[in-house]
Formats: structure tokens, sequence, C-alpha cells
């Protein structure tokens, strides 16, 4: 999985801001409303602790800055631990944090210490993105295509299956196509005999993974991929809505998906 990079995380809230006028114009609805309607949740009082993680590659600047960010952004006060790791973990808890939120490289998880739900970040930037992928308003049938099966894209695929849409998924990876078919009932989309799809869910670290032959006119790509998926010319062609921020719609579903 990609590492995020201090510059990834600049602008971090304007970057939203532009999002969120896609999504709604998009599916009627901005972030918060989608989050509260997919996980029944609103935000309450609870207390942020944010919790700098050493571990691997170490601390990402801009990173525990961010999260407290989009933490206020949601409306919940926040802190970011003075020390790192065990001793942070024990000051969030010490300074009353209900909710921890702490990243190394490989999980970045939300833990509600109140009603002990946890979530990953891997799993609801999947549902999430997909989700909003699924609520095009101009979409022009239940086929939604999904590229990229590793944590998040099979998250986003299983999510878009529970909720009854014909799921089409593509990923280089045999052994991610054939679980997805196999666990989930994707149907595998032939890149090679393409479809055009009016909602596509993108999930990989790569860029440049959807082509025109994907592509419906007027459609709407939902991606939480660096970098983006989508070549900058097809954007305007195609009058599509991109949806593609780095970090503050998959950490307020995880918000949501604790509260
Ligand atoms: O960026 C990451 C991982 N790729 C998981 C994110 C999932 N999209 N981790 C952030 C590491 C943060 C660092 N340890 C810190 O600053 O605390």
């Amino acid at each position: 999985m990609a590492l995020l990079t201090p510059e990834d995380l600049e602008d971090l809230l304007n970057k939203l801001n532009a999002n969120n006028d896609i999504i709604k114009g998009a599916t009627g609805e901005d972030i918060s409303q989608i989050c509260e309607e997919a996980y029944g949740t609103k935000p309450g009082n609870q207390k942020v602790g944010i919790v700098p993680i050493t571990a691997g590659n170490g601390i990402i600047g801009n990173f525990s800055a961010s999260l407290l960010a989009i933490t206020e952004y949601f409306g919940l006060e926040g802190f970011i631990t003075e020390h790192p790791d065990m001793t942070g973990y024990y000051e969030a808890v010490a300074g009353g944090a209900d909710i921890i939120l702490m990243a190394d490289d490989h999980i970045f998880i939300a833990h509600n210490l109140s009603n002990g739900k946890i979530a990953t970040n891997h799993i609801c930037t999947g549902v999430i993105y997909s989700e909003i992928a699924s609520r095009y308003k101009h979409a022009d049938s239940k086929d939604v295509l999904v590229i990229g099966l590793g944590r998040v894209g099979y998250a986003g695929a299983s999510h878009l299956v529970k909720k009854g849409f014909n799921v089409y998924a593509c990923d280089p990876n045999t052994e991610f196509m054939n679980k997805a078919i196999e666990e989930l009932g994707v149907n595998a989309f032939d890149i090679e005999k393409p479809r055009k799809f009016s909602m596509v869910f993108e999930a990989t670290p790569n860029a440049n993974t959807i082509s025109e032959g994907m592509i419906a006119e007027r459609c709407l790509v939902s991606t939480p991929g660096i970098p983006c998926a989508l070549p900058d010319d097809l954007v305007e062609k195609y009058d599509i809505d991109l949806v593609m921020e780095p970090l503050v719609i998959g950490v307020a579903a995880m918000l949501y998906s604790i509260f």
C-alpha cells in the first residue's frame, strides 16, 4: 500500500470542499449525510486522541495534524499526544480520549474505547468510495465497475454486492480476481472486451488504470487512489464527476463507523 506523503496532505480541507461539491452534485448529498446514512450514526461529544507512530517508515509530516483538522471538521474535540507510540497511547487514554486514531505503515485504525468498536482505514475507504459511486444520480443501470481488488477494492466490491449492484471487477492479480469471483460472486471484467460504465470505483496505487473504453459519457469515478487513475484529458472529454481525495473521506467513514 502506498504511504501518504506530506505533500498529499497539503490543503486538505480545500480539497475536501471541492470534493464535497462534486459529491453533492453527483449524488444529492454531502459526505456527512452519506456517512450518516451508510453507518446509521451521528457524531456525539466524543473526544479523539491522535497518537503519532514511529514504527517502520516513521512519522509522516502533516499526518497527525491532518487527523486533528478532520476530527474538528466533523465537530469533535481532538488532541495530538505529545509523545508517540506506547507513551502516546497512555497519554491519549489518560487524557480522556474516547476514540484513538493511529497508523503504522500497514494499518490505520480508529478505536472507540467507549463502545468497543474498531475500524480500519482500508475497509472504511473501500466502503465509502464504493457507496459514493453507487449513489450516482445519472447512473444508467445497476452495473458498477471495480478496478483493483486489493484490501480497499475488495471491501468496496463486497459492499456493492451486498447492496444488490451488478459488480464487474478487474485486477491483474489472478489470485485476487479468483477470490472475488468465488467469495463475492463478482463478474470478471475483461479489459480486452471493453464496455462502458456510468459508475466506477477505482482502488489501485497506479496512474491511468481507467481507459476510454471503460467509461460512459457522463459518469462518476470514485477513487481514493493516488496517483489519479484517470488521465486528465478524459475528465473533460467525458464530463466526468471525479471524486478523489487523499484522506478526509476515508477518515470520515472510519469515525462514523465507530460512533
Ligand atoms: O499511510 C499509511 C498507511 N499506508 C496506511 C494508510 C491507509 N490508507 N500510514 C500512515 C502512517 C502514519 C505515521 N506512522 C504517523 O505519522 O503516525
